[in-house]
C-alpha cells in the first residue's frame, strides 16, 4: 500500500494550521516527507473543507507551482490536487506526473481532456459539489452503491475523453458530501469499490467523523483505520502524518 503524504499549501487548513503557507516551509514539509519514505506528495492549493470558498486561479497558481518546481527538482513523485484542467496543465508542466481531481472531472469539463493530453495518472474521486454547501448533498440509498455508479458513470466520461484506463485510480471521497456513517460504510465495505477493478485510494487522515477535538486524537484514529485497511486491496492512503503510516503498513 502506497503512503501520499498531504501537502496543503492553504492558509485555512484544519489540520496543519496553515503552518505550511510559505514556499519555504511547504518545500521544507515536502522534504521532509519525502525522508519518511513518502511514495508521493499530493500538493493542493484550494481548501476543499466543508464550507470552504473557491479561490482564484491566479491564488491557486502561486501556492503551488512554485512548490512542485523545488520538490520535483528533488526527485519528488508529485500529485497536484486540483479541480482545475489549467492549474493541472501547469502543474505537471513543474513536474507533476499525478493530477488528483477531487470532483472526478465535474468541477471542469475541460479536465478529463486535459489529463488525457498530458497522459498522466488521474485520481477521479468521488464527489457531488463544491464543499461550501456539499453537506446537503449527503443523501444516499445505498451509499457504496450510489458512489459505485457515480463513480462508474466519471469513469466512463474520462474514457471517452481520451484517459487510458491503466492511467486511473478511483476514490470513494470519504468526507465529500458524506455524513459520518456514510463515510464508515464506505470503509466497511471498500471491497466493492476494489471490484471496480481500478486501483483505489483513500483519503480519510484527521477528517471530522473519525471523531476526537483535536488533530492529535484523530491522528490516532487515522493510523488505526489505516491499519484496517492493509491486505483490503486498497493501492494507496492519502495522510498527513508519512512515517507512523509507513511504520503501521510495514508492521502488520
Ligand atoms: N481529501 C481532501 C483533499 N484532497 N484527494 C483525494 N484524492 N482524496 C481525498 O479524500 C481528499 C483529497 C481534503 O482533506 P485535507 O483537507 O485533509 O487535505
Amino acid at each position: 500500500m502506497l503512503v501520499m503524504g498531504i501537502l496543503n499549501v492553504t492558509p485555512d487548513s484544519f489540520s496543519d494550521g496553515g503552518e505550511f503557507n510559505t514556499v519555504e516551509t511547504a518545500v521544507a514539509h515536502g522534504v521532509e516527507m519525502l525522508s519518511e519514505g513518502a511514495d508521493i506528495i499530493d500538493i493542493g492549493g484550494e481548501s476543499t473543507r466543508p464550507g470552504a470558498e473557491r479561490i482564484t486561479e491566479e491564488e491557486e497558481l502561486s501556492r503551488v507551482i512554485p512548490v512542485i518546481n523545488e520538490l520535483a527538482a528533488k526527485g519528488a513523485v508529485i500529485s497536484i490536487d486540483t479541480m482545475r484542467a489549467s492549474v493541472a496543465r501547469a502543474a505537471v508542466k513543474a513536474g507533476a506526473t499525478y493530477i488528483n481531481d477531487v470532483s472526478g472531472g465535474l468541477a471542469d469539463d475541460q479536465m478529463h481532456k486535459a489529463a488525457a493530453e498530458l497522459g498522466t495518472f488521474y485520481i477521479l474521486m468521488h464527489w457531488r459539489g463544491h464543499s461550501v454547501d456539499m453537506n446537503s448533498k449527503a443523501i444516499y440509498g445505498d451509499v457504496v452503491l450510489d458512489v459505485k455508479s457515480e463513480l462508474s458513470r466519471q469513469i466512463e466520461k474520462a474514457i471517452s475523453a481520451g484517459i487510458a484506463p491503466e492511467k486511473i485510480i478511483i476514490d470513494p471521497g470519504i468526507g465529500f458530501a458524506k455524513e459520518a456513517e456514510h463515510n464508515w460504510e464506505l470503509i466497511r465495505r471498500v471491497n466493492e469499490i476494489v471490484d471496480l477493478g481500478y486501483p483505489v485510494l483513500i483519503g480519510a487522515s484527521r477528517k471530522r467523523f473519525l471523531g476526537g477535538d483535536s488533530p492529535l486524537e484523530r491522528e490516532a484514529a487515522t493510523l488505526e483505520l489505516t491499519k484496517g485497511l492493509v491486505g483490503r486491496g486498497i493501492w494507496g492512503v492519502r495522510v498527513h502524518s508519512v512515517a507512523p503510516h509507513k511504520k503501521v503498513i510495514a508492521d502488520v
